[in-house]
């Protein structure tokens, strides 16, 4: 079947209010056209995220009443640990409230000023994370990552040339580690290739430095390469998933995304010496090491999504449904980056909005049109999320991809929601031109997207 039906049956509903479109206009005034800022029970379909919005199944639930709430030795965690042990291989399991704080805990133990940490490319609390160590976060994907029309299988690559430059230039000991993203959600969800990571692996066994994965869909990445990469088809996703893992020296994973939880990460690692040292910071920040920042029954959870996202219908039916609204849309002439990628579904606002110069921001402008008129909630990405600026004129540098990212919640929306989604959104195609641009009117120092007001402005 070209796109999978869904492999579930729905036990639970939840109602979704209708708003009507003066309400919503309304609240996106109040909101200063930031859509962090609007109530979510005023979203028709919500598609801000997959991360922590995931359906859990009647097996997770009924783990949570299983949850084991002792302070220390909790059982769950013991479950937990194996789980993480038999999927990624690592040894040390170190079990944290979401990513970030896997990253922080791991940045701000291995990370010193003035190091350099190359990923194909960061996300935001990534880069953040780096940064915040006064080290600098490198983006070494290949160039054809940035072009939104390019198909290629695995678009998410390193740029293996990029980070053998870089690590001459740069000296191997200025660099503790280097991260690959699975999939790499800045770059379009994009999947990254086991060639790929064997031959990362190869050149940085080659200097002594370690590779990390940032996990979070990690399930979405194998699938993929079961889908593309010769030589996999007939292996299970969790062998892909094994022998991936194989190839690095650790993970930080936001389990929020293929954990199929609504809150709670790891890391997990093969150094002792290290995994102390982050022990040591896990105590101080987040607590014992069994719970580390969780309930006993977020643990079960956790242990139990991270099996059942491996079930191969059910990766079907997740990536087959990203991809409807990508087809949809794509056949009806809406610009998105291509190919679909595993989450979500990416608007190439600057082809959608081409009446508008990137100075009024096309892809907030585009989400603001979405949620006004159909009460759909993307995001923006890329100029607001990332806000990179020029160190001299302290000005906005708009990048070369201005995006609305269509995320979609695992297991949450059925496909009827999705075509409603792709109608809306072919329909705001046909009247792009009466979108109108936006200006900034307040951003915070860091991570501005989530506090950013802007204002419309007037037709010319
Ligand atoms: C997302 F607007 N992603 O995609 P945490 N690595 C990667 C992620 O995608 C990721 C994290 C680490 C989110 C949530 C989000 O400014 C934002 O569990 C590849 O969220 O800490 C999270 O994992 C961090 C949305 C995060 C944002 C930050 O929607």
């Amino acid at each position: 079947m070209k796109f999978p039906s869904e492999p579930f049956k729905i036990k639970v509903v939840e109602p979704i209010k209708h708003t009507t479109r003066e309400e919503r206009e309304r609240l996106l005034c109040e909101s200063g056209y930031n859509l962090f800022h609007v109530p979510a029970d005023s979203v028709y379909v919500d598609l801000l995220t997959d991360s922590g919005t995931s359906a859990m199944s009647d097996n997770q639930w009924a783990g949570m009443m299983l949850g084991d709430e002792s302070y220390a030795g909790s059982k769950n965690f013991f479950h937990f640990e194996q789980v993480v042990r038999s999927i990624f291989g690592y040894r040390c399991v170190i079990p944290t409230h979401q990513g970030r704080m896997a990253e922080n805990l791991l940045f701000s133990t291995v990370v010193k000023p003035g190091m350099v940490v190359p990923n194909n490319i960061h996300f935001d609390t990534t880069r953040a994370n780096v940064e915040h160590q006064r080290a600098e976060a490198l983006d070494l994907v290949i160039k054809e990552a940035y072009d939104p029309q390019c198909e290629l299988p695995f678009k998410g690559n390193m740029d293996l040339a990029k980070l053998e430059a870089a690590i001459n230039r740069v000296g191997r000991e200025r660099i503790p580690l280097v991260l690959i993203t699975i999939t790499n959600n800045s770059g379009g969800g994009q999947p990254v290739s086991m060639d790929n990571i064997r031959q990362t692996r190869a050149l940085l066994t080659r200097y002594r430095i370690p590779l990390f994965f940032d996990a979070c869909r990690f399930a979405e990445n194998c699938y993929f390469i079961k889908e593309r990469e010769p030589g996999y088809a007939e292996t299970s996703v969790r062998d892909i998933a094994r022998e991936l893992f194989n190839y690095g020296d650790g993970c930080t994973m936001s389990a929020k995304k293929d954990g199929l939880v609504n809150i709670g990460g790891f890391l997990g690692l093969n150094n002792e010496q290290w995994a102390q040292d982050l022990t040591n910071m896990l105590i101080l920040v987040e607590g014992f090491p069994t719970y580390g920042g969780l309930a006993g029954r977020d643990l079960e959870a956790m242990a139990r999504g991270l099996e059942e996202v491996l079930h191969e219908d059910y990766l079907s039916f997740r990536i087959g449904q990203v991809r409807y609204l990508g087809e949809l849309l794509d056949a009806a002439g809406v610009p998105i980056v291509k190919p679909v990628g595993g989450h979500a579904v990416y608007l190439n606002a600057k082809a959608f909005l081409s009446h508008l110069p990137p100075a009024e921001f096309p892809a907030q402008a585009l989400a603001v049109a979405l949620y006004r008129d159909y009460g759909i909630r993307g995001v923006e990405m890329v100029t607001v999320m990332f806000g990179k600026k020029d160190p001299a004129s302290g000005r906005t540098i708009h990048p070369e991809l201005e995006l609305v990212r269509l995320a979609i919640p695992r297991r949450v929306y059925t496909n009827m929601q999705i075509t409603y989604v792709a109608e809306s959104i072919i329909e705001l195609y046909r009247q792009r031109e009466t979108i109108r641009g936006l200006r900034m009117t307040y951003e915070a120092p860091v991570l501005r997207h989530f506090t950013a007001r802007f204002e419309e402005l007037r037709k010319s």
